[in-house]
């Protein structure tokens, strides 16, 4: 744009340079111009809906500007890019995020005011695009946030799903999906490329023939379809940086029925464009178990293919090597759902540009990284040979190429160990089972230069248990990257108070670039203002809280009552279920108590909010006997405010927004070994939540961080769960059996449906609740007597919130950039508008 590339046209500069400026009115005028010329309605009636759409359509005006000269730069300067390859973006709103990066919040709010509206009430006409299941698709996006912010070469490459992750309704009880489809109203922030498209094959044959002694492989696919780009711009915080997410599109091309059209058969040729069409159209709402479903393989594969495309076509903009595709491209493959862009890679290299085997591998060896998220063997994806087959012959060959060089090393490297077999049975590509089976993180590791896991207990869970003999093969692939939230949302943008505090007693707003920051604000720990601010920024986020409860549940709340909130994908591992024991135990205990005692407890607010995946029964029966602990307890005259239990419908970013600064006590209780990392965690101790949980994932790094007296602790460690899995069908004890038995005599909800529930901890218990039982209800008690003491459990939330520097996403995407990368920051400067328009 203006200050930079040849000079044409000195009016175009200076016009460019006013439409972009930050006056007041420039604003107004680009936002009302959008009202009528683009929107077309008046700009004598306008609703709020269509003011919202302008203001975006406004800011995506800037965004352009400074994404259009972002990518200019990035190609001119030529450096190494990363390529952040994710099946999710769980994106939330942009329109705040966009203006905060911006600098531009309070300039947008002013000048909107004189229109007559109020900027944070157009803020909730956006959708929140749910284009991801949960804490894998929100790290994308997080890590995106800190890469343009870091000034990083990086593009963020996805699928854009017509409809995202389903909206969860609370019906009696039970959680019904709706589907969201979120385009319903224009997307003011893409960018549709209609002459970004590439070919897409499936399915055929593959031909082989000689040309100079070597086998040439030739893909002869029976289905086209067509991927077309569409970019979302990101633009970074306090820089003009602002990078792309582009997310794919399938769409039906125009050569290939041509056949079935010529035959005749028209109705045919349709349903072939129409199957084309439906590659994108659903986001799958699993959020651990994989479907194995040939669709979902369809998107993996689509979605890889057009990215390499992508990729390679950029590349070879200029004339190169191809042993220089490694100093100029990265890929980090955000778990295994894009790991087909391996044998993609390959192919392209061999097939199509004539490399030889050896060649290409090592080059592909090089550009690949992957990030694992999950320890549960369970969790790990495969994909049936047949299926591959069918869907991808040559790919499928490619990998079994991999596995051929993979296995003879490996036999090399343990000729002599009687195990040798069973070794390579064990690391081997594919799964001799039947059927037989790709397993797809293995093809991640042996074909990528570095695998991290993202939390330290998980890195070396991977190491020790998970992929141990990977890990003894290839000791010095194996990282941790511990995972990272952005403050820009999750502070600046979510929580107003907190953030006009830091950026007062910091005298400045660096704290947003370097959360270390925070923790000079420790001086301040004895300050009786400072904690009075404190203490007001959290009860007003409490406040907003009920507002919000009152209107989505119809729920009144007390806002003097602790608020303990667990918001998570529902899932037997996280254990829901062990807090809504801990519900139903407080309330027994509350109700055998007389009325005076009954006045000294500490009031508590239960809430929950997370989706189960709609085929996870027993997840779904978790979410039904919240409910109906709720609908026993919130009725209860003998109770009143001393306990409320709330189940948040719809927990999505824009409500976790809401919901997160609120909290008190944040409940994060996994068994010991199960979550790889966890991030809500982050987000909660970020805005002075204190933890409830167990020594699992990242809560092991925060409490070292802030301290383990600043949390609440409990629970078998990790080194003691296989033993205690031994003895889990152990008795309850008798508290807790009182417990169980009311469940299953139907004290809260119908027994046929939630009795399963209660049997499953008695029998298996493989995720130990009762062995973790009573250290969790000791602990709940210790929660009580702190917050008692409001002095103490202030000092507490405030030690943990200003200690949390470790785990800014800016934090991990600098320690990816250095490990795994090898990246170096490219900034774009500032256009002086002064300069422009000299
Ligand atoms: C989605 C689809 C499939 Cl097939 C499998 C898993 C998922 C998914 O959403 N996983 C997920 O969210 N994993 C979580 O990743 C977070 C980010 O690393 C971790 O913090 C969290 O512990 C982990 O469960």
């Amino acid at each position: 744009s203006a200050s930079r590339g040849e000079a044409t046209s000195e009016k175009l500069w200076e016009l460019m340079a006013e439409y972009i400026d930050t006056e007041k009115s420039t604003i107004q005028k680009a936002i009302v111009a959008h009202v009528e010329y683009t929107l077309a309605r008046t700009r004598f009636n306008f609703d709020k809906n269509s003011c919202f759409k302008a203001a975006a359509l406004s800011i995506r005006d800037r965004l352009i500007e400074s994404w259009n000269d972002t990518q200019q730069l990035f190609t001119a300067e030529d450096k190494k890019r990363v390529y952040y390859m994710s099946i999710e973006f769980l994106i939330g709103r942009s329109m705040q995020n966009a203006l905060i990066n911006l600098g531009l919040e309070d300039k947008y709010r002013e000048a909107l005011e004189e229109v007559g509206y109020k900027l944070e009430e157009l803020y909730d006409e956006e959708v929140d695009p749910g284009l991801g299941n949960g804490g894998l698709g929100r790290l994308a996006s997080c890590f995106l946030d800190s890469l343009a912010t870091l000034d990083y070469p990086a593009w963020g490459y996805g699928i854009r799903y017509d409809y995202g992750i389903f909206r969860q309704m609370i019906v009696k009880g039970y959680q019904v999906e709706m589907p969201d489809y979120w385009l319903a109203q224009m997307n003011p922030w893409e960018i549709e490329r209609s002459d970004v498209t590439y070919d897409i094959y499936f399915g055929g044959r593959v031909e082989k023939k000689w040309e100079n002694g070597i086998e040439k492989s030739n893909w002869i696919p029976n289905e086209i379809v067509k991927a077309i780009a569409y970019d979302n711009p990101i633009p970074g915080y306090d820089t003009f940086n602002t990078i792309n997410l582009r997310l794919w599109k399938s769409m039906p091309t125009n050569e290939f029925d041509f056949q079935s059209f010529n035959q005749g058969d028209y109705f045919k040729a349709i349903e072939t464009r129409q199957k084309a069409e439906y590659i994108t159209s659903v986001l799958y709402p699993n959020d651990s178990t994989p479907s194995g479903k040939e669709l979902r393989l369809r998107q993996q594969y689509f979605f890889c293919c057009a990215t390499i495309q992508d990729i390679i076509r950029r590349f070879l903009k200029k004339p190169r090597e191809w042993e220089e595709l490694p100093d100029k491209v990265a890929i980090q493959l955000n778990d295994t759902h894009p790991a087909i862009s391996i044998p993609e890679l390959l192919r392209v290299l061999v097939d199509k540009y004539g490399l030889e085997w050896q060649r290409a591998w090592n080059i592909c060896y090089k550009v690949f990284s992957y990030t694992n998220h999950t320890v549960m063997p369970e969790a790990l994806e495969k994909w049936s040979v047949e299926l591959f087959e069918r869907l991808l012959p040559r790919h499928l060959e490619i990998i079994y190429l991999i596995n051929f060089h993979f296995m003879n090393q490996v036999g090399q490297r343990y000729a002599n160990d009687p195990k040798k077999f069973d070794i390579m049975g064990y690391m081997s590509l594919i799964e001799e089972s039947r059927p037989k089976a790709v397993r797809m993180a293995n093809l991640c590791i042996v074909s990528s230069h570095a695998v991290n896991g993202v939390a330290a207990l998980h890195s070396n869970l991977l190491k020790t248990q998970l992929f141990a003999r990977f890990h003894e093969y290839f000791p010095k692939k194996f990282q941790n990257k511990t995972n990272g939230v952005t403050p820009r949302r999750w502070i600046k943008c979510s929580n107003k108070g907190l953030s006009d505090i830091y950026t007062k007693y910091l005298k400045s707003n660096n704290w947003l670039s370097d959360l270390y920051e925070t923790k000079n604000l420790m001086s301040y720990i004895d300050n009786e203002e400072f904690q009075e601010e404190f203490r007001q920024a959290k009860l007003q986020n409490k406040e907003r809280l009920a507002k919000w409860v009152e209107k989505e549940c119809g729920i009144k709340i007390p806002t003097d009552a602790m608020f303990d909130i667990m918001v998570k994908r529902i899932h037997e591992y996280k254990r829901q279920n062990l807090f809504a024991l801990y519900m139903i135990y407080r309330y027994f205990n509350l109700k055998a108590m007389t009325v005076d005692d009954r006045a000294k407890q500490v009031k508590r607010v239960f809430m929950v909010g997370g989706k189960a995946a709609p085929g996870y029964i027993a997840a779904k029966k978790i979410i039904k006997l919240i409910n109906s602990i709720g609908d026993v307890v919130n009725n209860d005259p003998d109770i009143g405010d001393l306990m409320k239990v709330v189940f948040l419908p719809n927990y999505c970013v824009s409500s976790a927004q809401i919901i997160i600064p609120a909290a008190d006590l944040t409940e994060q209780i996994s068994t010991a070994g199960t979550e790889a990392s966890g991030t809500s965690n982050m987000k909660f101790v970020m805005n002075g939540a204190i933890i409830m949980g167990t020594m699992d994932g990242a809560n092991v790094e925060i409490v070292e961080d802030i301290g383990i007296q600043n949390a609440f602790i409990f629970g078998a460690r990790v080194h003691e769960v296989d033993r205690l899995r031994v003895q889990s069908g152990a008795p309850a004890g008798s508290r807790l059996q009182r417990i169980f038995d009311a469940i299953k005599s139907g004290t809260f909800g119908n027994p046929k449906e939630l009795s399963s529930l209660v049997e499953s901890l008695e029998q298996h218990d493989i995720y130990l609740v009762k062995s973790d039982f009573y250290s969790y209800i000791e602990k709940q008690e210790e929660a009580d007597a702190v917050y008692k003491n409001q002095d103490r459990w202030l000092k507490m939330s405030i030690t943990g919130a200003l200690n949390m520097g470790r785990f800014s996403s800016d934090r991990t995407i600098h320690e990816y950039a250095e490990d795994i990368w090898d990246l170096e920051s490219v900034e774009i400067p500032k256009p002086s508008l002064s300069a422009i328009s000299r």
